[in-house]
This record gives C-alpha cells, structure tokens and sequence, in this order.
C-alpha cells in the first residue's frame, strides 16, 4: 500500500479530521486527499464529511485498506482475493529487499505446509505471510514460530475459542487442527536475514471443506457464527509485534497455552523418533523429553500427542 494512503488510514483511525488538517500534516493538496478519500469510499469504506471534518462510519470487512486502518503494528498490508501462497509472495518481496510487510490472501491455490505438504486453503479462511528482518544469530529463529503460534493463539481466545498449542506449530481446539505455521528464513554465516512465518488459520469455513485425513476445524465451527476477520487478523499481528522482541515472554506464554507438556508425545524428524513425557520447551524452541528419566532435547519434528497410559 502507497505510504500516503496508510497515513491517511491513520488520521482517519484517530478520529475525524478536516481536509485542511489532513493536507497540511501529510504535506499534500487538499484535491489529493479528496482522491484518497475517494478511493478508501470505492473500497467500502463510509466516510461522512461534517462539520468536523471526515469521518469514518463503517469498514469493509476484509481487505487491504480495512487490514491496515486502525492497525496499531508497523506493517505494510498487501492483499490478494487469490493467491498462490502468501508465503512464496513474501519470498519475492524479501528478494526485492523488503521488511515489515504481511501478505494476506482470502485463498490459496497452492497453499504449502511444511516438508511440502499441501495446505487447503478455500476463501473464508486467514492465510497470511510475516516478512520481517530481525537482527538475532540464525540459530535463534525457531523462535519466531513459538511467537507466532503465541500470537494466533491470543488472538483466537480474544475470539473465544479455547486454542492450544501443540509442539511446534499446530493450534488446536481438542485434537482438531485449527492452525499451522510454516517458517521459512534465509540468513549469511551466524545472522538472520529474513524470516517469514507464514500462518494458516481455519476462520470462517466449513471443516468439510478440509482435507479428511486428520481431524481439522475452524472458528466459525467452534463458535458457531463467523468471526470478523479484520479484527482477527489485526490482533494477531499487534501480538506477533510485541513478542517478536521478547523470547522469555513467548516461552512464559507458550507454556501457559501448550497442550503438548504434561503429555505423552512421540516425535519423528526424518527416521529418528522420541518417545516418552513432554516436560519443557526451552529457548529457541526446542522440546524437552523426559524418556526413562533422562530429558532428551529435539529442535523439530512431527510431534503427536499419544493416549494418556
Ligand atoms: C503446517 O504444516 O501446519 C503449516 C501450514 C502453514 C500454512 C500457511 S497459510 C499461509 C502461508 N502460505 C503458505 O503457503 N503456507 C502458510 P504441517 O504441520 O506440515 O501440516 C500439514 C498437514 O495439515 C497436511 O498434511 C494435512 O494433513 C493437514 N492440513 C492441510 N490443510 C489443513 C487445514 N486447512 N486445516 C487443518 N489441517 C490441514
């Protein structure tokens, strides 16, 4: 989105304001911010001109400029009615040198998971791609997953759907998958150049539209209406923003949300697999095991959640 139409979002967020007020702190004509007017109008958005000046009634439900009014986190929105994969876009905007920008797409025709598996993602669902560039060792990106999962989780309880978070990256609500997270990064020697995560969360869409070989489900299932999509969207990024400096609080707060410690788990990377009682997850993200007495330590891998014994 063009820099001057985000500030106009952000004057308008904070209450009406004249056009002569407008102009003067954007530093542009008065005919300019009509035309932005115009177009927020023809994008859905109400805006009364009164005496106090303009005012905004009503925002469309979903879309760029919705996504970024009132956005209280600094990133850039770009929006997709379709799109491949939100997180294959942010790959190219990270070659372009971008940061701080979120790719939001309402559907995904190649919507990918990890190892490349395949994400179903039909319209109504929140499929969206975090492109930023901390300055942390690469080492320390699994992180970022642990936060994102962190963020989707508040902002789905703020919605009143009791998630959980299941090792690394999976929410769920009882067994059924509600949201996954694939983090992509590139980084040169011991630094990080960009991280994407990359989050797909079931919102307003039927489970049977879902691929049946796991149990799977969405907010609209688990509340019984829809959810506002903007809001939702909104408040996982604000989280996703306060936490992404702050790995003791994504760990304080994982472990208040994981439904993974205290269980017993298995987990598989490639043909080695751990078994036994999941106790701990420490920094970056890594789960701690208690097999037999000794705590064994595994960065990634598929975790699965066994029948209590
Ligand atoms: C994940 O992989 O859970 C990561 C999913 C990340 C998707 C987002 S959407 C926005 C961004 N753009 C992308 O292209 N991707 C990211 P994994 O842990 O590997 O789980 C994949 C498995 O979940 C599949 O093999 C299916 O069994 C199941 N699955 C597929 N689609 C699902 C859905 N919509 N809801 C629940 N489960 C699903």
């Amino acid at each position: 989105m063009q820099e001057t139409r985000r500030r106009v979002l952000d004057a308008l967020a904070d209450g009406p304001v004249t056009g002569t007020a407008l102009a003067d702190e954007l530093g542009v004509s008065r005919a300019a911010v009509w035309k932005h007017v115009e177009a927020l109008r023809e994008a859905g958005f109400e805006i009364e001109s009164g005496a106090d000046g303009y005012a905004v009634r009503s925002v469309p439900a979903y879309g760029e400029a919705a996504l970024a009014y009132g956005l209280e986190a600094p990133f850039a929105v770009e929006y997709h009615d379709e799109i491949g994969s939100t997180n294959a876009r942010a790959r190219e905007l990270a070659g372009t040198g971008a940061g701080d920008v979120v790719v939001v797409a309402d559907r995904q025709t190649g919507g990918r998971g990890r190892l490349d598996r395949a994400w179903a993602s039909p319209s109504g669902g929140v499929w969206l791609s975090i492109l930023f560039r901390p300055d942390v060792p690469t080492a320390h990106a699994p992180v970022f997953t642990l936060a994102a999962a962190v963020a989707a989780a508040r902002a789905v309880r703020e919605a009143g759907v009791p998630a959980t978070i299941k090792w690394p990256n999976d929410l769920l609500v009882g067994d059924r998958k509600l949201a996954g997270i694939l983090t992509e990064m590139e980084g040169e020697a011991d630094r990080v150049e960009w991280v994407i995560v990359g989050v797909g969360l079931n919102a307003n869409l039927d489970p049977w539209d879902l691929p049946a070989e796991r149990p799977a489900t969405s907010l609209q299932a688990e509340r019984g209406d829809p959810v506002d999509r903007r809001v939702l969207v909104q408040r996982l990024l604000e989280a996703f923003d306060d936490l992404r400096d702050d790995p003791d609080a994504v760990l304080d707060v994982w472990r208040e949300y994981a439904s993974t410690l205290g269980r017993r788990v298995r987990v598989t990377a490639g043909d080695r697999t751990v078994e036994g009682e999941a106790v701990d997850v420490t920094f970056p993200g890594s789960l701690v095991i208690d097999v037999d007495g000794e705590r064994v330590t595994v960065a990634a891998g598929d975790c699965e959640h066994l029948r209590r014994a």
